[in-house]
């Protein structure tokens, strides 16, 4: 970092609602091809790592942390009081809680399965989930229904599987009021986040729009406590623009949680660390949250690379994530606020006057000619904020 020109303080860090997955930091490294290349760590080493670096939030998978023999046992009451003290021995919150519902083979025809055992264990998860979030202090749960699908056509009925996805959901938000209301704390934000595909082949709800349609769909008893947590890639994964599905979000007011990374279009969830991919679309993006007031958690949910050691995890992935993103976050300010962007958008609404004919095209096109060249203009001002070239920065043959 120091070699880099430095970082922002931990201190600087805290200040910006980021919150660190327990499984981005303990992620070692395996996949289907892949062997893992880092040892385990726990969340006592995550929990004290996330606070020297300044990430003041820390989430979990209730199977991260527990493990699924123990849910709901001693040692599940005896693991959330070990995190409750590591917290705040290291002054972090936890701002999340989700369940695990697609890695253990009871998941293996997803949550809302045919068998009405399977969808009763599901239930119990999430309303024990619910409970955890609110012994942790939490905000938010967030459901990522990755196994909610298939590989083959035909052995799935659509309909029904989405009717018996709504019922998990419905359990979770009554068990949440229930608790909530016992302990006089406000309920949760349960986020739906979509992903087109991995691990099943093809996905019921595979984007943010489908789940805005599936709240929306009068399945759910509450659909007011449930709102989404786009992730970026997941959005670019199935070629959308992620700027364009948030501004869908914003519009539906449905945008309450965002998982942020990077990676490619069209490809698999590589889980690339927020900037290094796409840089440009991302202040896009952040121009986007700005203006509208986004206040809700910048998750960290991308995977540190095979290639970085367990020290690297905490002394480069997760640091250089948080300062890129801090940067551009400032960078989307700038674009605000910039008089070279405000003037071109405030030409273009202001619109290029009376056509000489109201109704006719052409002359409505000829008033607009010259105005629409702004277009670009604003594109060229936005790779200047970007790299600097706004303050000067030019080169000389
Ligand atoms: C998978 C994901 C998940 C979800 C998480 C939600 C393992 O592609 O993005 O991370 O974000 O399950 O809480
Ligand atoms: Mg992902
Ligand atoms: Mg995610």
């Amino acid at each position: 970092m120091q070699a880099c020109g430095g970082a922002y303080s931990p201190e600087t860090r805290r200040k910006y609602y980021i919150t660190g997955p327990q499984w981005a930091a303990s992620y070692e490294g395996q996949a289907l091809f892949h062997a893992p290349t880092r040892h385990p760590v726990g969340f006592e080493e995550v929990i004290r790592r996330y606070a020297e670096i300044g990430i003041g939030y820390w989430c979990t998978h209730d199977t991260d942390v527990i493990p699924t023999e123990e849910l709901g046992k001693d040692g599940q009451a005896e693991i959330v009081s070990r995190i409750r003290k590591s917290l705040s021995e290291h002054g972090l919150s936890c701002s999340m809680v989700t369940t695990e519902t697609f890695h253990h083979a009871v998941w293996a025809a997803s949550p809302a399965a045919e068998a009405p055992e399977v969808r009763q264990y599901a239930a119990w998860r999430l309303e024990n989930t619910v409970r955890m979030g609110h012994e942790l202090g939490a905000q938010f749960a967030v459901y990522w229904p990755g196994s909610l699908g298939y590989y083959t056509q035909g052995a799935v009925e659509e309909t029904e599987t989405l009717r018996w996805y709504a019922e998990g959901l419905n359990a979770a938000c009554r068990e949440d009021i229930a608790v909530a209301g016992k302990l006089g704390r406000p309920t949760l934000k349960h986020c739906l986040e979509a992903k087109p595909f991995e691990p099943q082949a093809e996905i019921l709800l595979p984007t943010s729009d489908a789940m805005v349609s599936f709240i929306n769909s009068g399945l759910l008893e509450h659909p007011e406590m449930v709102g989404l947590n786009p992730e970026y890639l997941h959005e670019l994964m199935w070629g959308a623009a992620p700027r364009a599905a948030l501004a869908r979000a914003i519009l539906a007011g449905k945008l309450w949680h965002f998982d942020i990374n990077d990676g490619y279009r069209l490809k698999h969830d590589v889980d690339i660390a927020v900037g290094l991919v796409n840089p440009l679309d991302w202040l896009n993006v952040l121009v986007l949250l700005r203006n509208h007031g986004y206040n809700g958690p910048f998750n960290l949910d991308y995977k540190p690379p095979r290639t970085t050691s367990n020290h690297g995890v905490f002394a480069v992935s997760f640091p250089t994530a948080v300062d890129r993103f801090i940067t551009l976050w400032e960078m989307a300010g700038e674009v605000s606020s910039d008089p070279v962007i405000s003037e071109a958008n405030a030409a273009l609404r202001a619109g290029g006057g009376a056509a000489s004919d109201p109704h006719d095209a052409a002359a409505v096109a000829a008033v607009n000619r010259e105005l629409l060249t702004l277009h670009e203009l604003i594109a060229h001002r936005m790779v200047q904020i970007l790299i600097g070239q706004h303050r000067g920065r030019t080169f000389s043959m």
